[in-house]
């Protein structure tokens, strides 16, 4: 095995790895591999652009950042310990609190010098003869690794929409996922806010009442309800840590990797009195419950999911006071579910402010950002800082960025060229040693449990190549075309997410209209799992390379 101390500073041309096992990217997925990794004897290192821990949550600071599922359900399993001694303060943490966590598992778990930050990857590139890749991070420092575990997330590369004039805003500009440390003053300042998904609709109550004004652009209409947080009380952490088993028993097999008891009613099973004391009991619901605890055919059936949308608007209509403002804020183009929804805290209350407006670019559309402000068709607005709440270049951003070389060469980019093609989300033909778990094809409910499954099938997957001498992977073609085929064609049957939202990349001009999450779902993921383990891998060509040093842990 390998010094790991040793393999950051080694740049010479040995065929021999500096690293058996290189993770790029410190978010919940690259922790958790990190700690698998050495955990189970390999050495290993990992490179990470930031500055700090937390990946999403370190990039994400912005004000009202917080977790939309439950805090100890999205937090690590793995450790009994450190399930029971980190006393979650809330129900649905706020960023700084999921950062101090992330940081104090690094620490607890000894993994920080395994870690090296500002350590961006620009060039990958498999070496056959060694059966390694050859990772620079820097022009001086080449690290050669057996395995490269690419955990760089779906949500990490923003995006900013290419408005004209956006180089020529004179005051400040943030986008909300590369928000500064170094936190925004926003006191008697005039603000925009560009885009209405989870984060901007997270980012308008935080700060409305710091800011002189805040003008709210506003392309497409949400279905926002409430998330419902609360502080976790005495009682509840003394529950938490008496019911760690069941909550893991309970996280590792649902389907969505939530907590919340599915329903076992269709909408029409019950009566008008009844459903509506149903809705209210979801709309009060913590979260993500008002899609995983709704009635069974929310999804499958129109009328259905039109009666759950009317009682949002009557809520809408309810809440805002101005109706002109109420009635934009009212999707008409998708039903809920058809979108990621999000999950808010006094989202709609923010526009009874008299200093909050909404404009509605479906009506007034942006023409240009200029030095001083936002042109819209209506006119120029004058703002000292502008928020782009843009989102990103989902699922295949920053893989298709880092420069991976494969097999004779290919470039990831192009064997992605029309979308992604994966097996289990994890493996791509013609990469042998890399695994990319949480990328494209991976989502599939609350983040870090199918993570979590994938980090874990990696791990399996690396112990089994140890014990039998391989020393290189590569996914055979019919199996990723198998896996890529069941995406797109699960994709396209209901309960699907409208083809315009970027979960089919519809938000990047000139991305392939694909499927970028695991449209199979988690129970697909852990039964392809099981198939591949009872069928002794063989959906895999495995190797032993002659030149190379197998990991020999
Ligand atoms: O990004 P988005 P996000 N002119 O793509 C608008 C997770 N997350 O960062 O809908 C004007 O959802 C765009 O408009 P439209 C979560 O998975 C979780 O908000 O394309 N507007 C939209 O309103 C989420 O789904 C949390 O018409 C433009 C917005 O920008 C994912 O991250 C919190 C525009 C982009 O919304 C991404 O969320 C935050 C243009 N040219 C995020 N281009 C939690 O709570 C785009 N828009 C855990």
């Amino acid at each position: 095995m390998t010094d790991p101390e040793q393999a950051v500073a080694r740049t010479d041309d040995r065929l021999a790895p500096d690293v058996d096992v290189l993770v790029v990217g410190a978010g919940i997925t690259g922790i958790y591999q990190l700690y698998r990794a050495l955990e189970a004897g390999f050495s290993a290192q990992l490179l990470e652009a930031g500055a700090g821990v937390g990946g999403t949550w370190y990039w994400n600071r912005y004000p009202g950042a917080r977790f939309d599922s439950e805090s100890y359900t999205y937090a690590y399993l793995f450790s009994k310990e450190l399930f029971e001694e980190w006393e979650w303060r809330e129900h649905f943490a706020g960023q700084p609190e999921i950062e101090r966590y992330l940081n104090h598992v690094v620490d607890r778990f000894d993994l920080r010098r395994h870690m090296r930050f500002g350590a961006a990857v620009n060039s990958a590139v498999w070496d056959e003869p060694s059966a390694t890749w050859s990772v620079v991070v820097d022009p001086d420092t080449v690290i050669r690794a057996r395995f490269m575990v690419a955990a760089t997330g779906n949500l990490s590369v923003p995006y900013y929409p290419d408005v004209p004039g956006r180089a020529d805003f004179e005051g400040e500009q943030y986008h909300t996922g590369r928000w500064p440390v170094t936190p925004v003053d926003f006191a008697g300042k005039r603000v925009a806010v560009v885009g209405t998904g989870s984060s901007g609709v997270q980012v308008v109550p935080a700060i409305a009442e710091q800011v002189a004004s805040l003008t709210v652009y506003q392309r497409t209409a949400n279905w926002c309800t409430p998330l419902n947080n609360a502080p976790i009380n005495p009682d509840e952490q003394a529950r938490l840590r008496a019911e760690f088993e069941p909550i893991c028993e309970t996280l590792q097999t649902s389907a969505s990797g939530f907590l919340h008891p599915v329903h076992d009613r269709a909408t029409f099973d019950d009566s008008e009195e009844e459903r509506r004391a149903f809705y209210e009991r979801m709309w009060n619901s913590p979260g993500f419950s008002k899609l995983t605890s709704n009635y069974t055919d929310l999804l499958f059936d129109p009328a259905a999911n039109a009666e759950w949308c009317e009682f949002i608007v009557e809520r809408i209509r309810g809440i805002v006071e101005d109706p002109a403002t109420a009635e934009r804020l009212i999707p008409k183009d998708h039903r809920f579910g058809e979108k990621r929804p999000p999950f808010v805290i006094g989202y709609y209350e923010a526009f009874n402010r008299p200093n909050v407006t909404l404009v509605d670019l479906k009506e007034t559309p942006i023409v240009r950002v200029t030095a001083g402000g936002i042109e819209t068709t209506d006119g120029e607005r004058p703002f000292d800082v502008l928020v782009w709440a843009t989102g990103f270049d989902y699922g295949t951003g920053a893989l298709t960025r880092m420069g991976i070389r494969g097999r004779n060469g290919e470039a990831l980019e192009d064997h992605w060229a029309d979308g992604p093609a994966t097996f289990l989300g994890i493996l791509s033909t013609g990469f042998p040693n890399l695994f990319f778990p949480g990328g494209p094809h991976a989502a599939a409910g609350n983040n870090p449990r199918y993570n979590g499954d994938q980090v874990d099938f990696i791990m399996d997957t690396l112990v089994h190549l140890r014990r039998h001498g391989y020393d290189s992977i590569e996914v055979e073609q019919a199996a990723e075309e198998r896996w890529t085929n069941m995406i797109d064609r699960w994709a396209a049957k209901p309960p699907s997410f409208g083809r315009s939202s970027y979960f089919f990349g519809a938000n990047i001009p000139g991305k392939p209209r694909r499927y970028l999450l695991n449209s199979g779902g988690r129970p697909k993921l852990l039964s392809m799992i099981a198939e591949v383990r009872d069928n002794d891998y063989r959906a895999f060509r495995l190797a032993r390379t002659p030149d190379s040093t197998a990991a020999t842990a």
